[in-house]
């Protein structure tokens, strides 16, 4: 029987057929090989023996959270308690680019006290390199009508920091759905109590990851997939006088005439600018 993996807990492998779950073992032979089926897998399973058989080849994968298969993802940050910051956003958009998997921005909790113009600043700058942005609050409920819209048919990954309101926007969005909310902590800075495992709820003929929210400084990226794939870059990158053009120092670079004609806006590349410099690279650059 063809099935989807909806969860994995002790060891045990949900797996969703026909509206039912199985709870069901991989084959031995896959431990074996090295392989080790995961969240959002497309498997073939034996029902009576309760054991999955074959993993289907994945449309993508990635590593934080730990899921296959996504068809976008949903970023999710607050414009409080966490403080919304840019330098962020372009860092998972560049992560989201690198995988090819297409992304869309919902900044939750307009209903705290917040100023406008940062409003109108994120709007700009994310829907300028064409990145769906909307503004929600999941407690009075504003701008949810939209954002529900996004999930239909689409297997969607809910990413972003521990207590921006990414599980309170799931049950938001359906009340069938209890996911444990937790609070978000001025001393720890951070969400007290946290999503733990990758789960996929059904949604509107799609799915819904809901995720641990993880540390940025998890996510890491390489100097030269930031040179490549930060947003906005990509359909430049080639365009630079040097083929490993970091767009920093080096003359003849393309998006930097672009930073300097305002094409790209300077926010962005100060944030590329930094992320550049906290990121390592990937290869040695010279060969000795
Ligand atoms: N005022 C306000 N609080 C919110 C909103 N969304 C979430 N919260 C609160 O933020 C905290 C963290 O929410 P949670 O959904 O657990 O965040 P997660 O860690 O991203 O899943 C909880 O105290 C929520 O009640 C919102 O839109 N407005
Ligand atoms: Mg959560
Ligand atoms: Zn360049």
């Amino acid at each position: 029987m063809k099935g989807l993996i909806v969860g994995i807990t002790c060891g045990l492998y949900a797996v969703r057929a026909n509206d039912v779950v199985y709870h069901t073992k991989p084959r031995g032979v896959f431990r074996n090989q090295g392989v080790k089926p995961i969240v959002g897998d497309i498997v073939e399973f034996n029902p009576d023996e309760m054991v999955i058989e074959v993993i289907y080849p994945r449309s993508s994968a990635l590593k934080r959270p730990l899921i296959a298969n996504i068809s976008q993802i949903i970023l999710v940050f607050s414009i409080k308690e966490p403080e919304f910051s840019f330098l962020l956003a372009f860092k998972y958009l560049t992560y989201a680019n690198m995988h090819n998997i297409k992304a869309k921005l919902v900044i939750t909790k307009i209903d705290k006290e917040h100023d406008e113009a940062l409003i109108k600043q994120i709007k700009e700058t994310f829907t300028s390199i064409n990145i769906e942005t909307y503004f929600i609050s999941n407690k009075t409920g504003e701008g949810l009508e939209e954002v529900k819209a996004l999930f239909k048919d689409e297997v969607s990954c809910i990413m972003g920091q521990t207590g921006v309101g990414k599980s309170s926007l799931i049950n938001a969005i359906d009340s069938n759905y209890e996911r444990a909310v937790g609070e978000y902590s001025m001393a720890l800075g951070r969400g007290k109590h946290q999503t733990k495992e990758v789960i996929l709820l059904p949604y509107l003929g799609g799915y819904i990851a809901d995720t641990p929210g993880f540390s940025s400084l998890e996510l890491n990226l390489y100097k030269e997939d930031l040179a490549a794939f930060f947003p906005g870059f990509y359909s430049l990158y080639n365009k630079c006088y040097f083929a490993n053009c970091l767009h920093l120092s080096e003359n003849r670079c393309a998006i930097k005439e672009k930073v300097a004609s305002g094409e790209i806006s300077s926010l962005a590349y100060e944030c590329y600018k930094k992320l550049s410099e906290e990121a390592i690279f990937k290869k040695e650059r010279y060969a000795k």
